[in-house]
């Protein structure tokens, strides 16, 4: 109760039904996306009756957007307790196809935009020695699979590593950093769409949506680091 949350990538997908599951329990909201559906995602849940939802155009790649936000949130809200790292890409290409723009923009989401919400976060969660970052990192954060590629995967061992770094350096203050890492999930990814025949049994983002709320709302003294989560169906490396 009285909590607040940022979910980043909240158009559509996974982050979207974390706000719409954050919203049921009565935590307030900022969400942002990089395209104006973010509007639609903050309209829909208003017409669902959830109040105290904000929602921004900004881009976790950029600083100054996740700036603006924060503060934003700071301002209407007084605290940030829970960070929702969602927003990423997929871009699934051998090796040799992959262009240095497709590399560095894929990064510059998947990683640089963690590392710029949670470094923007921290100082305020700090201040109220209380917080929760979970990251939507991925199976293959973990291990490698052929359809992954060698790019997609990078990031997501990036970010897998630099949540567990920041996680030791944070725990003493209070705040609680940790990572979720999905099998197939059923969404837009990677320009697909939800809801399509073959993605039957894959998760679905309310699988995910509910272990994350899960995972922010326990208590206090207690820190899940790290859920993995497959549909029974999909094989993976053991
Ligand atoms: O994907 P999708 P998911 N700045 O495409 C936003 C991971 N994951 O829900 O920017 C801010 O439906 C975009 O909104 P907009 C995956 O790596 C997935 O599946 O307005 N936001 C949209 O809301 C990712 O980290 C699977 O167009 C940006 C959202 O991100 C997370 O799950 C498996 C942005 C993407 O929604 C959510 O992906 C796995 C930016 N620069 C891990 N760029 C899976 N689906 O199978 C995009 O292991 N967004």
């Amino acid at each position: 109760k009285d909590q607040v949350a940022i979910v980043t990538g909240a158009s559509r997908g996974i982050g979207r039904e974390v706000a719409r599951q954050l919203a049921e329990k009565g935590v307030k909201l900022a969400i942002l996306g990089s395209s104006q559906d973010i509007h639609e995602t903050a309209e829909d849940l208003k017409e669902e009756e959830y109040e105290n939802i904000q929602s921004f155009v900004a881009d976790v790649s950029k600083e100054n957007d996740i700036e603006r936000v924060v503060q934003a949130t700071e301002k209407a809200y007084g605290k940030i307790d829970i960070l929702i790292n969602n927003a990423g890409i997929g871009a699934f290409k051998k090796v040799e196809d992959v262009t240095v723009e497709e590399w560095e923009k894929t990064f510059s989401i998947n990683v640089q935009g963690v590392f710029l919400a949670t470094k923007a976060v921290l100082p305020i969660m700090k201040k109220h020695q209380f917080g929760t970052i979970i990251t939507v990192a991925s199976d293959v954060s973990r291990y490698t699979i052929p359809e992954a590629g060698s790019l997609y995967t990078s990031t997501k061992y990036a970010v897998q590593g630099f949540m567990g770094a920041v996680a030791q350096e944070v725990r003493e203050e209070g705040i609680r950093v940790g990572t979720i890492n999905p099998g197939m999930v059923d969404t837009y990814f990677a320009n697909s769409k939800q809801g399509l025949p073959e993605k039957e049994k894959w998760l679905k983002v309310e699988n995910i949506a509910e272990s994350i709320v899960y995972m922010a709302g326990v208590p206090k003294h207690m820190l899940i680091d790290e859920l993995h989560l497959h549909p029974l169906t999909q094989t993976y490396p053991r």
